[in-house]
């Protein structure tokens, strides 16, 4: 590759609704460029950003793909990202180290939920963007309507550069408002002849570039006032006004076209070198001095010390891990050790290495702005700083987004539990959203994310990059047993056999906590009625007890015990003894205090489009859910409550297909309450049912 400095590099990453044609526009990218004898194709799985196996078999991208190319003497590098919400971190962590965004909006379908989600994230990043009109020669394909979908949505300021030429499956060109004149693509390599503007396009094209350059006027006020004076700007004017306002974020620009048919293309491609900012125009980036508040800054200079974050990992079971970085300032040797100033470490490296989706091309060298990856660091995590350990710095690391599934996963063989342990490990190193647990109520191995096809999809790499296969299982609820009355009860144990007996004798009081107490044990005993050495053996046998509740098994909480009377035998008492007369009080009391069930409850926050509002709430309650209150955000309505968590277990697909996709959610554990009756009958009968199997 030619040698290239800062100033020539561009950082684009490509986001919007799944399904709008993100991956096909950068097929067709690298297929413009010379990258490729032809475009990869999405529907045939040939394409070099959704080659995971994963992806090829659902036709959808699930982890963002890097790659580049050359443009104009510039090079940019192209983060293709997926639309789905269940692989939103992954596109919230590839913005987060980008210059500036490609959003691609269906010409049919207009401004898509995902979009928008997506879109606030672009907006945390003041990431500036331009707007990319796609699959303009489908069949209801409408510029214009979706213009209006786009300033409704996404903001007023969006302003046309281009007019579609011809409609639907005759959709051939553009009208080019800067240059005032229209482009035809029939050359299936995507090169286009210029022709004039036709007659019946002259007055909307002049009026539409009226628009176009008092939009652009507005974002520079020395801009504004040539223009009022000369009614009129130059072509170099207005470029150097689109420019300004596109990295400061004031003009949001549209093109449109269609990826599969090559059709305006090269001139989204001009625009990216022409307008969207360079690591230099994105200017000084900041981060803290290690283990202070102080803030620090690095400036995109290759004479600066190396500072890079940590962005995205790849496991790989054959080239071990791949670690993908963005440089904010300095350079990096291509060889050698790497300082972590987030885990304080050091780690080897042997090269470094430029991503062209799946494959890797050796980087010679590196610049500030550069994204590039290294091979088999041990430690370096998602999230991480790498620099100059001589000028230390670390960057604000992406706080994860909060997990809406679970499931238990258990081996198809046995014995491979320990391999899935492993296996899961790498998996989340690879995607900070996929957590893991094991329940210690439940005992089971409890894997966790942003929706049921994330969980899958983890489950089928596990299997495809380590062997391991697992069975998905809704996990079990951890439901917890109480008591609602009062008792005082003897626990009793008496053995006479052959030579030495066993004695302990205990009487106890039993009553209930509030809610959350958890157990409390009083130890009332006056005059040595039991001896000290055996009091503690007695709340033993009561705390062992309770792990296995007497209704259904599920551990008792908040009851209070207290020791209060009992008896001995100086030869056969022991502790085990009063630890058996503990356990049996316990039982025993228990059943005359009315036990119960208890079931945890979530707080769970529920944001969708108004149109939903009813249906939602009327699902919410069928699930024995409390609706607590209502905020407004944007067209969106978030519905606050709570609800049993048993009711929720699938509430995430259940939610997807209740909103075609538009709902999301989370909850959080809050507090345990009473099962109902009607619905305590049925858990105690099949634990009795379960038990007589066994
Ligand atoms: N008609 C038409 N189809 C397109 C165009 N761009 C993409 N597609 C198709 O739309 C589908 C989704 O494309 P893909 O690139 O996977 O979208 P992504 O989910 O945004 O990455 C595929 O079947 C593509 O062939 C286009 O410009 N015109
Ligand atoms: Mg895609």
């Amino acid at each position: 590759m030619a040698k290239y400095d800062s100033k020539s590099l561009r950082n684009v990453t490509i986001i919007g609704h799944g399904g709008t044609g993100k991956t096909s526009l950068c097929e067709s990218f690298f297929f413009l460029a010379g990258k490729s004898d032809r475009p990869g194709r999405v529907d045939d799985g040939t394409s070099s950003m959704d080659y995971e196996p994963e992806e090829q078999k659902r036709r959808i991208s699930i982890s963002a793909a890097i790659n580049f190319f050359n443009w104009d003497k510039h090079k940019i590098n192209i983060i293709d990202t997926p639309g789905d919400s269940n692989f939103a971190f992954d596109t919230k962590s590839c913005l987060r180290i980008t210059d500036s965004a490609i959003v691609v909006i269906d010409a049919v379908g207009g401004v898509e939920f995902q979009t928008q989600k997506v879109w606030e994230y672009a907006d945390e990043f003041n990431l500036s963007r331009i707007i990319y009109i796609n699959r303009m020669d489908r069949e209801r394909a409408d510029f214009f309507k979706t213009m209006d979908s786009i300033k409704e949505k996404l903001g007023k300021k969006a302003t046309a550069l281009f007019l579609p030429l011809g409609k639907e499956d005759r959709f051939k060109g553009l009208v080019d408002l800067l240059s005032m004149k229209a482009y035809t693509f029939d050359d299936p390599k995507g090169g286009y002849k210029t022709i004039d503007i036709p007659d019946d396009m002259t007055d909307q094209a002049k009026s539409y570039r009226e628009t176009m350059v008092e939009d652009i006027a507005e974002c520079d006020d020395a801009l504004m006032d040539k223009y009022l004076e000369r009614g009129e700007l130059s072509l170099e004017e207005i470029k150097a006004g689109l420019r300004k306002g596109v990295i400061s974020g004031a003009l949001l620009p549209v093109i449109c076209g269609s990826a599969t048919k090559n059709i305006g293309l090269a001139p989204l491609m001009d625009m990216i070198v022409q307008v969207m900012p360079s690591p230099v125009d994105r200017g000084p980036v900041q981060g803290k001095k290690p283990g202070t508040d102080n803030l620090e800054e690095r400036p995109p200079e290759e004479t600066a010390p190396f500072a890079a974050m940590v962005f995205k990992t790849i496991a790989d079971p054959y080239a071990g891990r791949l670690t993908l970085f963005r440089v904010y300032s300095g350079t990096l040797s291509t060889e050698g050790a790497i300082y972590n100033s987030s885990r304080k470490i050091h780690e080897r490296f042997s090269s470094t290495f430029f991503l062209e989706g799946k494959n890797q091309k050796q980087a010679e060298s590196l610049v500030p702005g550069d994204i590039a990856a290294v091979a088999k660091l041990k430690e370096t995590a998602t999230g991480d700083t790498i620099c100059n350990e001589k000028a230390p710095i670390i960057f604000e690391k992406l706080a994860p987004l909060p997990t809406i599934m679970s499931f238990a996963i258990e081996p198809k063989s046995r014995g491979d539990e320990e391999k899935i342990v492993s296996s899961v490990h790498r998996l989340t190193e690879e995607d900070p959203t996929l957590t893991f647990h094991r329940n210690d109520q439940t005992k089971e191995m409890i894997l966790s994310g942003m929706g049921q096809i994330h969980i899958e999809v983890a489950v089928e790499k596990m299997k495809r990059k380590f062997g391991v296969e697992v069975n998905l299982n809704i996990p079990k609820v951890p439901y917890k047993e109480t008591i609602k009355g009062k008792t005082n009860v003897q626990g009793r144990y008496k053995k006479q056999s052959g030579g030495r007996g066993q004695f302990g004798d205990c009487w106890l009081d039993i009553e209930p906590l509030p809610r959350g107490s958890g157990f409390e044990f009083a130890d009332k005993i006056v005059g040595g009625v039991i001896p000290g050495q055996y009091r503690p053996a007695v709340e033993k046998g009561i705390v062992e007890a309770m792990e296995e509740g007497v209704l259904a098994g599920y551990p008792t909480v908040d009851m209070k015990v207290s020791l209060v009377d009992g008896s001995y035998h100086t030869v056969d008492s022991s502790e085990m003894a009063f630890k058996i007369a503990g356990s049996m009080g316990f039982k025993k009391g228990v059943l005359a205090c009315q036990p119960t069930l208890l079931e945890p409850i979530v707080t769970i926050d529920i944001e969708i489009p108004d149109e939903y509002l009813g249906d939602v709430i009327g699902d919410l309650n069928s699930r024995r859910g409390r609706v607590q209150g209502m905020d407004t955000k944007g067209t969106h309505q978030i519905v606050k409550g709570q609800v049993p968590l048993a009711e929720i277990l699938k509430y995430a697909p259940d939610l997807r297909s209740m909103t075609s996709g538009r709902g999301t959610f989370t909850y959080t554990h809050s507090h345990y309450e009473e099962v109902p009756p009607f619905i305590a009958e049925k858990i105690i009968a099949a634990y009795k049912a379960k038990k007589e199997e066994d």
